[in-house]
């Protein structure tokens, strides 16, 4: 017969507290539109209703800004997305023969 005899068991070492989360969320870039002085506004109200899926209202209003400010967001997305986004604004542009300039930036 086997008696076993109570063992001393080392404390358990508390647990560290991690410097990061074990899951970061993806960077964030903004799709920036600007202005100039040839494409027409009612070009960049289709593009960004098309490309950014905005309501007629909220592109009206995103042009307006573009047109003011010099610049305007059309979106937000990861890296891959933002960058396709651009690609797409400036390919239609051109095939219409527009200037309209698109960039993206980390935010
Ligand atoms: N400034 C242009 C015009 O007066 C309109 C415009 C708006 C152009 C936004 C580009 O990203 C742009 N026709």
């Amino acid at each position: 017969m086997v008696i076993k005899t109570a063992t001393k068991t080392k404390p358990k070492a508390k647990a560290k507290t991690r410097a990061k989360p074990a899951v970061r969320s993806p960077a964030l870039y903004q799709v920036l539109l600007l202005n100039d002085d040839y494409t027409p506004m009612e070009f960049v109200v289709k593009l960004l209703i098309e490309i950014f899926t905005m309501s007629q209202i909220k592109a009206n209003q995103v042009m307006l800004q573009i047109h003011h400010d010099g610049k305007g967001v059309g979106g937000i997305y990861t890296h891959d997305v933002a960058e396709t986004k651009m690609m797409q604004v400036i390919s239609h542009a051109r095939s219409f023969g527009h200037p309209l300039m698109c960039q993206i930036e980390k935010i």
